[in-house]
């Protein structure tokens, strides 16, 4: 019997035809149950199909582009083994990507609603009740949102009916099966929870990714790192108002529906649902019209031909975080320069010293252990941002920018402090390896205290780097060359001179304290000497 196994694509609601955009395997690679195969988007969310068991991919029948729906085979795996073969594999793929909300029906014409299906999340706390008892709600309209420290997650109902009862309240931490709601509906036991919800039924980013890709001629920066859940924003979109504009008053700093609808009642909002293009109008009202304006929408084509690309998944998450800190961090980048003149033949006896064991000594390593000695000076530096506290860490793990065919890594190395030059060299090898391979793992991309991004390798001068919160500060490194120097104005010397950019965060940092940094990570790198003290 063949061990061969079709993999379809499994229930994703009422999506249908959606576009597979990211094909992560290769025939020939074996995969382990729930590693992700392709990437799907719908124009509401991402969705990522995972393996429904462990196996070694035969072939793969779809290509980017093609248009998928339920039941679509997108590959053939070869099986672990006969017996997991023989299981059904739509059946097995099914409960990965969505999984409907279970209503339940329990006395005639009412039926429970319970959280459906919400990935690995556990205990995640309910920050808002979208009803009340008496409420009318129709299949799909959200009823509560749940917020864990990954994502926001909206319910919604699975079928149409009233609300008789709340079994939760703000606050409280709910799971896959809490009760929700009661709903009284016309015929409950009838009424069967086909519709996937929108939201929480794929991975954990999803829903923002959700959220993110409603579009409307607003202020889409600031309505975009607006504090406010699916709901919320669909509501926002619907009346037209511009959520960068909202303070909310939930929890945090939160938008709720409350927020929309008494900002659209007020006048707030430009106009009720056929608000969109109004909206798009400068909301400046009549001082200056210099407010931000909605991005430009250009056909391109009408100037000469062009290609589609769409981003990689990694540039796409990595320009919502740059995106952010861009946006929300205040940056000041100071230039420096540090002469390295003494430090480039040590570097290169060192190479020479270590030929045989395979590790190569670029100038990153020696930075790294500059920055210690650096952060441990200006302990400010190695700090985040809490609230309105600094929180100071005694430890120093330091990441460093990788460049990759995928997009920009920030691996981290850890307890760098404690280690050597050539340790780190070798770490630092095989941390950029596994990036450029896109094998990193989430614990090897966290906890970093300060960043180095060195374009050294590449050119330039210098340049402002965006900083990697919650850090507050990262520093930026280019090409070192040689420059005429003289104290005296009358004799010159050539000196071996680094580039030096450190952007910082100006709501923590100040500008002497910056140029003081600079001034002694490049004495640092002068003398390597100091980093003993
Ligand atoms: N000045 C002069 N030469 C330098 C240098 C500098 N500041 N830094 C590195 N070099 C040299 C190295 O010594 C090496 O020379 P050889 O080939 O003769 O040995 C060469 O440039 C290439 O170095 P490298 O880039 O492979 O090694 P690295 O340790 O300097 O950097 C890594 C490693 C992973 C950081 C780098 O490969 C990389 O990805 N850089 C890009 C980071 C980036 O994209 N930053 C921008 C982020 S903001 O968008």
């Amino acid at each position: 019997m063949s061990n061969a196994i079709d993999i379809k694509v499994p229930d994703i609601g009422d999506f249908s035809d959606v576009p597979v955009i990211e094909i992560f395997v290769k025939p020939g690679d074996t995969v382990k149950a729930e590693d992700p195969l392709v990437s799907l988007e719908s124009d509401k969310a991402t969705m990522d199909v995972p393996a429904p068991r462990g196996g070694v991919v035969e072939s793969i029948a779809v290509k980017l582009g093609d248009k998928v729906s339920e039941g679509s085979v997108i590959m053939r795996f070869k099986a672990e083994g006969g017996a997991a073969a023989a299981a059904a594999p739509a059946e097995a793929a099914k409960p990965s990507v969505s999984a409907a909300p279970s209503a339940t029906s329990a006395p005639a014409g009412v039926a429970e609603v319970r959280v459906p299906d919400i990935g690995d999340f556990k205990d995640v706390p309910v920050i808002e009740i979208f009803v009340k008892v008496g409420d009318s709600v129709k299949a799909e309209d959200p009823i509560v949102s749940l917020e864990s420290d990954k994502a926001t997650m909206d319910v919604p109902a699975p079928l149409s009916g009233v609300v008789t009862a709340i079994g939760i309240k703000i606050g409280d931490k709910v799971s896959e099966g809490s009760v929700i709601l009661s709903l009284a509906t016309g015929d409950a036991t009838a009424a069967t929870p086909a519709t996937a919800p929108a939201a929480p039924a794929a991975a954990a980013p999803a829903p923002v990714q959700a959220a993110a890709a409603a579009g409307g001629a607003v202020d889409e920066a600031a309505f975009a790192l607006a504090y406010a859940g699916p709901a919320v924003r669909k509501l926002a979109r619907e009346l037209g108002v511009d959520l960068g504009k909202l303070k909310g008053t939930g929890d945090h700093g939160r938008i709720v529906r409350a927020d929309v609808e008494a900002f659209a009642k007020g006048g707030g909002a430009a106009a009720a649902p056929a608000a969109g293009k109004a909206a798009a109008a400068p909301a400046g009202g009549g001082v200056g019209g210099i407010d931000l304006l909605p991005w430009p929408k250009v056909d391109f084509s009408k100037f000469g031909p062009t290609e589609r690309r769409e981003l990689p998944r990694i540039k796409k998450i990595s320009a919502a975080n740059l995106h952010r800190n861009w946006v929300v961090i205040p940056h000041v980048t100071t230039h420096d320069e540090a002469d390295i003149t003494e430090l480039e033949p040590f570097r290169v006896q060192m190479n020479k010293e270590l030929e045989k064991s395979g590790v190569k000594i670029s100038m990153l390593p020696f930075m790294m252990k500059a920055a210690v000695a650096t952060l441990k000076k200006f302990p400010e530096f190695n700090a985040s941002l809490d609230g309105d506290a600094l929180v100071l860490k005694n430890y120093w793990h330091i990441g460093f920018a990788a460049d990759t065919p995928n997009g920009l890594m920030v691996p981290v190395i850890r307890d760098v402090d404690k280690k050597t030059v050539p340790e780190i060299a070798k770490e630092m090898g095989e941390l950029a390896k596994l990036a450029r391979d896109g094998k990193l793992k989430p614990d090897q991309m966290s906890g970093g205290t300060f960043t180095i991004s060195s374009l050294g390798g590449i050119g330039g001068i210098y340049f402002t780097p965006i900083i990697n919160a919650p850090e507050v500060a990262i520093m930026g490194v280019c090409k070192s060359y040689w420059k005429q120097h003289s104290s005296d104005g009358k004799t010159y010397t050539s000196r071996l001179t680094l580039p030096l950019s450190l952007s910082w965060d100006h709501r923590v940092i100040d500008g002497a304290a910056a140029a003081r940094f600079n001034v002694y990570f490049a004495n640092v790198l002068a003398d390597l000497r100091r980093v003993l003290f």
